[in-house]
């Protein structure tokens, strides 16, 4: 009786011991409450598919059998939040993060995960900041604000053929940062800054910037912000007769705008970029996962699932091929990523942790759809 309590609390340890080794935890983490929500599920959703998919797959890291398994978190797009959910991974010891959604949440909450030595990759956070503090962990799949405001400045003036700009910012890091970027490039372009305005994430009402606006007659209205603050903006726009063209940075670019918006927007009248893209023979990868993703979740993707996706991915592969999951051991190889081949078109680091040759999609709205445009380089 005694030998067969010890056999039973040996293979209960063994199992134990096995079942500890066997499951191996990342996290994903966004705003899946608050105005943009339904970007945060986006991005959440984009990172269980691929864990599915893995766990389907059959995952073996250094010889064992893995399970990977995802923690879920939600920053509601507040930079408090965002450090206190980090902290939460931390203590957890989740062995890397996907996140976050916003620049706002990402920035801080990339030093706590510095600190635990934590690999971390960004899906969309654009604010160049992000990946120039000097830490070791921080990845981006994206281009970032200098590269979209620019390119957006450049096209307001020599496509849009746009003289004048009014200039409105969230007063966030991303609407901050690509607002900024954009009124650089526009005036270097020989445009000129008529109108330069400032509102919130949380802003609805914005009859007084705009009439402000609309007394210097702008040729196109720049907004650095999320989708949810554009929407009512437009629709206000329009009832004040305002005709100018408008414009964003990714955080306007989604299908959820155009629903936002409504009849207030024009075929040819909003501009935006997402911050990567592929073409020709990449649109086959792009293509197929979006298909899947709406069949699989019944909605379209927003913006970036496809990059949260890639990022899961690439994280996994890298704890493969280095041959484990320990933070410090794949790192490296993380660091060492070359031409993975993700949906979102091939994925290098350069020794920041920034995608390199990083591409973006100018998009307009015609029909009731987003289009896309051109993607550059
Ligand atoms: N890049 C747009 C949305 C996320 C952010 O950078 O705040």
């Amino acid at each position: 009786m005694k030998l067969n309590t010890v056999a039973v609390a040996v293979l209960a340890l063994t199992v134990g011991a096995a079942y500890a080794q066997s499951v191996v935890t990342i996290a994903h983490v966004g705003p899946t409450s608050g105005a943009i929500a339904h970007l945060g599920k986006d991005n959440e959703n984009g990172a269980i598919m691929a864990v599915e998919e893995i766990n389907a797959a059959g995952l073996v890291i250094g010889g064992k059998k893995v399970t990977l398994k995802l923690m879920t978190e939600d920053d509601a797009a507040d930079p408090k939040q965002g450090t206190a959910v980090a902290q939460k991974l931390a203590d957890a010891k989740v062995v890397g993060v996907v996140g976050h959604l916003n620049s706002g949440t990402t920035i801080p909450a990339s030093r706590i995960y510095s600190d635990a030595g934590i690999p971390q990759v960004s899906p969309s956070a654009t604010n160049p900041k992000y990946t120039r503090q000097g830490f070791k962990t921080t990845f981006r799949v994206v281009a970032d604000d200098t590269q979209l405001g620019g390119t957006l400045g450049r096209y307001a003036v020599n496509t849009l053929k746009g003289k004048t700009m009014a200039v409105i910012d969230d007063r966030t890091a991303y609407g901050q940062g690509v607002a900024e970027e954009f009124s650089k490039a526009a005036v270097a372009a020989g445009g000129t800054v008529v109108a330069r305005e400032y509102t919130t994430d949380k802003a609805t009402d914005f009859n007084s910037i705009l009439t402000t606006i609309k007394g210097k007659k702008p040729d196109v209205v720049f907004f650095g912000g999320m989708d949810a603050v554009a929407g009512p903006m437009l629709r206000q726009m329009k009832s004040l007769g305002i005709v100018a063209k408008f414009m964003g940075g990714d955080g306007i670019c989604s299908t959820e705008l155009v629903k936002l918006g409504g009849d207030a927007i024009s075929d040819n009248q909003v501009y935006c970029a997402e911050a990567g893209g592929v073409e020709g023979a990449g649109k086959v990868a792009e293509n197929a996962f979006k298909a899947k993703f709406k069949a699989k979740f019944g909605t379209e993707v927003q913006v970036y699932a496809p990059y949260v996706y890639d990022s899961v991915k690439l994280m996994v592969a890298a704890m493969v091929k280095a041959g484990s999951s320990d933070p410090a051991k794949y790192l490296p190889v993380l660091a060492a990523t070359k031409d993975y081949p993700g949906v979102t078109g091939p994925i290098s680091f350069d020794e920041k942790g920034d995608i390199k040759g990083g591409a973006l999609t100018l998009k307009t709205v015609r029909g009731g759809k987003l289009e896309e445009l051109a993607v550059i380089r």
